[in-house]
């Protein structure tokens, strides 16, 4: 190969062009490919594989003792701190885990995706590649049966419990992906730890410093804070603002907090024992003979004593690889001040180390180090909420033990959702309000027969197909599939906070919840609401398509349960809020200025729907007049509204029709007679999107078509079912 690196001409005449797609031309296009991202053929696996049976035949105690033995059986290309693999595998799980924020669902270990571009190559994952390929003996013995996922996060539990930790317990369950999730926003930034803050608005100084929602890191390629504290400025007390408010994101408190920096800082050390720029590029831009291993140090041996990792260098502990209240004894017992690392970065060291609090070096036998923190560190004992807390673990160990335990549980499992995700015999028995919990099914299901009166009781009260369809939509769409949180199980809909949203409240669902438990009431069968609201929703869409001219049923499978208000976790429930739904035509008052379309194909990937299925759903719901507001007939393109006709697409599409934005701000339009000049219909940007966007155009065209209605009734019914079923684990 010649050193000139090929033309993007050279390249794309003899391969796949690269950086030209699409969005390199129209970046603001909408990306439909999130809605494709699973694609089956993208998968090792064949079809029929299902990651919770290949575990079932998992050995879990055997796979636990060959972790533990792992943990301290040191490898020359790679040798473990103190003989032991523990800490860096603990912070490896926590990185895998941390990435998770509570606003969107988004992060966290529940995929695997730290062996993925960006986050394998996160100067904060720096040398966690080391870690993974030290696990690879382990995922290469049991293969199918254990995912990277569970795996990553396993490891760092496995670890405490080897460093005389007693963990809360452990749920399997993680199903791995093959690709980078392309749906994540990872922040603003075009450099790695750019430091113009960029993701912030307002200042420290006045407190008004915000970041960038739904981020919950600092800057790009940091898990959370900067070690060295905001922007690599060494100020404990700001770095307590950005602590706070990063774990916040991620739906930690303050005891939360303070239980899991001191808890993870009893173990292990930080690594800049050298020039920092004697470090090589990350994993993904590493040389094709480094087999994706990155970060070649070149500083005498490169790894071992020599080890560059943050740059921060030494312990918090004298006993790095036990646990026990060292790193509160040590933090309270000395007056700190700032010292460079020798890769030249900030942290503090004792002013004078007390006896008893030498560090025995990692790798060099007979020398002694000083115990070190950093800017996070200094928090815990710098900021007075974190410091009031600090003093409490410090005078009672077991209440630290008992709330990091918690806490770590909470870290591993919350991206996980509700615990019928969970698997393996490590689960404990105790629920915790996080979970999203619902009530065990009991009692006989309800029966064919006892369901086809339901039925007929529920046509019969004169709700429309409007009122049963939007209700049950309402029910199930707050469901995202990146946390698994939300859905229709648990008809949290009537109890805090969702009775009081305000699209639950426009559209009027509780009236219609309140005639469904009538019935439920007057009825012997053993229904939950939860289900009573699902079955009136396919009542409504039976309803609808019969009007239509067609005839068909829709799948119901009963075993919904009611939660009640006390399992239910109001603040966090709060980001489970439509503020925009599409398939209503409803978009509250925002400030993000993200149009409208976007935010659309967000929803309908939370909700696990492809864009045939999203498209059917809109132009379904438009058909049927599912309007959010009773007074907002924006995009209802029908003279006959509550049937599931394909109108919606016809008479979007039709060239007889001229549509201009009412105002500049371009969010509503108003469809002029091409000829007469009259008004015949008023929309939305997510209507007009299906006309203007031309993949969308493509789907609108095959269902208005001729023949294309029954197409888009199928698309509708199976698009229906997936986000009624969404959150029904026992069914999948
Ligand atoms: Fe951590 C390590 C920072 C939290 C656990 N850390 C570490 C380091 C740093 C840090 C800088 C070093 C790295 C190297 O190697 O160099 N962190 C930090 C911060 C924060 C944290 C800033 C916030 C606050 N951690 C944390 C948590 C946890 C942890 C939460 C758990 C729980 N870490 C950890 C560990 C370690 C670390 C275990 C060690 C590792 C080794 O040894 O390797």
């Amino acid at each position: 190969m010649s050193d000139q690196k090929p033309t993007r001409q050279e390249w794309g005449a003899r391969t796949t062009p690269r950086l030209q797609g699409n969005e390199h031309w129209w970046p603001d296009q909408l990306n439909l490919n999130v809605l494709h991202q699973k694609h089956p053929d993208a998968n090792p696996f064949d079809e029929t594989f299902r990651y919770s049976e290949a575990f079932a035949k998992l050995d879990v105690d055997e796979l636990c003792a060959d972790i533990d033995a792992l943990m301290t059986d040191s490898q020359d290309w790679w040798p473990a701190d103190w003989g032991h693999y523990g800490p860096f595998f603990i912070r490896m799980s926590w990185h895998a885990a941390g990435t998770y924020r509570a606003l969107d669902g988004r992060g966290g270990g529940g995929t695997g995706a730290q062996r993925f571009a960006p986050l394998n190559s996160w100067p904060d994952n720096g040398n966690l590649d080391k870690a993974r390929r030290l696990l690879w003996p382990i995922k290469q013995k049991y293969g199918e049966k254990l995912s990277w996922a569970d795996l990553l996060v396993l490891a760092g539990n496995r670890a405490l419990e080897t460093m005389g930790f007693k963990t809360f317990g452990f749920g399997f369950g993680r199903s791995d992906i093959w690709a980078p999730e392309d749906d994540i926003y990872w922040g603003p930034e075009a450099e790695w730890l750019g430091d113009k803050d960029e993701r912030y608005t307002g200042s420290f100084e006045d407190g008004s410093r915000v970041l960038d929602n739904p981020l919950a890191a600092v800057q790009m390629g940091l898990i959370y804070v900067n070690p060295e504290g905001p922007n690599g400025v060494p100020d404990a007390a700001k770095s307590a603002m950005d602590v706070r408010e990063t774990f916040a994101r991620m739906g930690m408190n303050d005891r939360e907090t303070v239980a899991l920096t001191v808890g993870g800082h009893t173990f292990g050390k930080m690594h800049g024992n050298g020039p920092a720029d004697a470090v090589g590029g990350a994993p993904e831009e590493a040389k094709i003979n480094e087999m994706g291993v990155g970060w070649a140090n070149k500083h005498e041996t490169g790894l071992g004593e020599y080890t560059i990792t943050s740059g921060l260098e030494g312990a918090w502990t004298p006993t790095p690889t036990k646990w026990d209240n060292t790193y509160l004894e040590t933090i309270f017992s000395h007056e700190w001040k700032v010292k460079k690392s020798p890769a030249g970065a900030n942290q503090w060291e004792p002013v004078e180390v007390k006896d008893g609090f030498w560090v025995p070096d990692a790798h060099v036998e007979g020398k002694k180090n000083p115990p070190v923190m950093n800017a996070a560190d200094m928090a815990m004992i710098v900021d007075p909420d974190y410091l009031k807390i600090s003093k409490e673990y410090r005078e009672n160990p077991d209440v630290l033990a008992d709330e990091f335990a918690r806490a770590w549980y909470k870290l591993l499992h919350r991206d996980m959702g509700p615990r019928a995700r969970y698997l393996g015999p490590q689960v404990p028995n105790e629920v915790l309000v996080w979970q999203d919990p619902v009530p065990e099914h009991e009692g006989p299901l309800v029966n064919d027969e006892q369901i086809t009166a339901l039925k007929q009781a529920i046509a019969n009260t004169g709700l429309t197909a409007k009122q049963l369809v939007s209700t049950a939509w309402a029910s199930a769409c707050t469901y995202r599939q990146t946390d698994h949180r939300g859905g229709a199980n648990g008809a949290r809909i009537r109890l805090e906070p969702q009775v009081g949203w305000d699209i639950n409240v426009r559209s009027g669902v509780a009236d219609v919840i309140d005639q469904l438990e009538k019935i439920k009431n007057d009825s012997d069968a053993n229904i939950s609401l939860a289900d009573m609201i699902v079955l009136g929703g396919n009542v409504g869409v039976e309803k609808a398509v019969k009007a239509a001219g067609y005839d068909i049923t829709i799948r119901f499978i009963p075993g919904r349960t009611d939660a009640t208000q006390e399992m239910t976790e109001v603040d966090t429930h709060a980001y489970l809020e439509p503020r925009h739904d599409a398939f209503r035509n409803y978009m509250q008052a925002q400030s993000t200025g993200i149009p409208a379309e976007h935010l659309m194909v967000d929803r309908a990937f939370m909700l696990n729907l492809s864009a045939p299925q999203m498209a059917a759903l809109l132009g379904g719901m438009r058909a049927i007049g599912a309007n959010a507001d009773e007074n907002n007939t924006d995009g209802i393109l029908t003279h006959r509204p509550g049937q599931l006709t394909n109108d919606f697409f016809v008479n979007l599409i039709d060239m007889g029709t001229v549509w201009e934005p009412t105002d500049e701000s371009e969010e509503r339009f108003v469809g002029r007679d091409r000829k007469s000049g009259e008004t015949k219909w008023t929309a939305s940007r997510v209507d007009l999107v299906y006309g203007s966007n031309s993949q969308l155009r493509a789907i609108a065209e095959e269902f208005g078509a001729s023949g294309g209605e029954r197409h888009m009734i199928h698309k509708f019914v199976s698009g229906w079912v997936k986000v009624m079923e969404n959150d029904r684990f026992d069914l999948h």
